[in-house]
């Protein structure tokens, strides 16, 4: 997978790249991030990006000049849809991550300052929000999506989950894990999960899975693929389906 990413802050991205899987899935060619300075394009004399917006009000917008040239120039080289981070964006979900994982080549463009000039939305072909919340600038938002979908590209996890293990356990929380020792500080690990009997860990998974979601998010078990067994666990625990 390649991402083109435009930026005013290349370095911004080294250290996220630089470590643990995301840095293993560049040495393992899975995972390409070129990183394009839009400040490269500014055809200001002072190299400017930015500048006031019109009718006046706060903080500055980015020039459509130096974004048009950028964008262009990654289209130059191959169909490669540009999605722009922004909080007006699609809400990022992990279908969302699952569609992207199937791409080849993407670009994201990270916008600072008050956003963009509207009229580069023309070349724009999707924006992503990561959520309700405003940051100082996209390219937090943009290392979010490079490693949510990096992590689901074949080859780049040593442990992947198995698609029927995915879509069964999709739209539930997590259930509780434990590693050595058997006690700490006077806590024990449950009973269940030293017994070898895998049938009945598997069990116990499902129901702390389902407990914990109908405690914390309930809005989830709608979406979520559930059994007959499931759905009779979930009524008594008080779960109206
Ligand atoms: C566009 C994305 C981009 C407009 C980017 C700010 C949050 C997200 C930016 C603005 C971002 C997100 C209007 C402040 C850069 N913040 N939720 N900041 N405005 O994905």
């Amino acid at each position: 997978m390649i991402f083109d990413v435009l930026t005013l802050f290349p370095e911004m991205f080294e250290c996220v790249l630089s470590h643990s899987i995301l840095k293993r899935a560049v040495e393992k060619g899975k995972l390409k991030v070129n990183l394009i300075n839009i400040r490269d394009f500014s055809k200001d004399k002072h190299k400017r990006v930015d500048d006031y917006p019109y009718g006046g009000g706060p903080g500055m917008v980015m020039m459509p000049q130096p974004l048009f040239d950028a964008i262009e120039f990654v289209k130059s080289q191959g169909n490669i849809p540009v999605y722009y981070l922004s909080p007006k964006g699609k809400i990022f979900t992990q279908e969302m991550a699952r569609e992207l994982s199937k791409m080849k080549r993407i670009a994201l463009l990270c916008g600072h300052y008050e956003g963009i000039d509207e009229r580069v939305y023309a070349v724009i072909d999707g924006e992503i929000s990561i959520g309700d919340f405003i940051l100082t600038g996209g390219e937090l938002a943009a290392m979010v999506v490079i490693d949510a979908v990096t992590r689901l590209i074949d080859g780049v996890l040593s442990h992947p989950q198995s698609a029927l293990e995915e879509s069964f356990s999709d739209y539930l929380l997590e259930y509780p894990q434990y590693t050595r020792p058997e006690v700490f500080r006077g806590m024990r690990v449950p009973e269940v999960l030293l017994s070898g009997n895998h049938a009945e860990i598997a069990r116990w998974r499902r129901q702390k899975s389902l407990e914990i979601t109908l405690l914390k998010r309930p809005d989830l078990l709608k979406k979520a693929n559930l059994t007959e067994e499931d759905k009779k666990f979930l009524r008594e625990k008080g779960y109206e389906i």
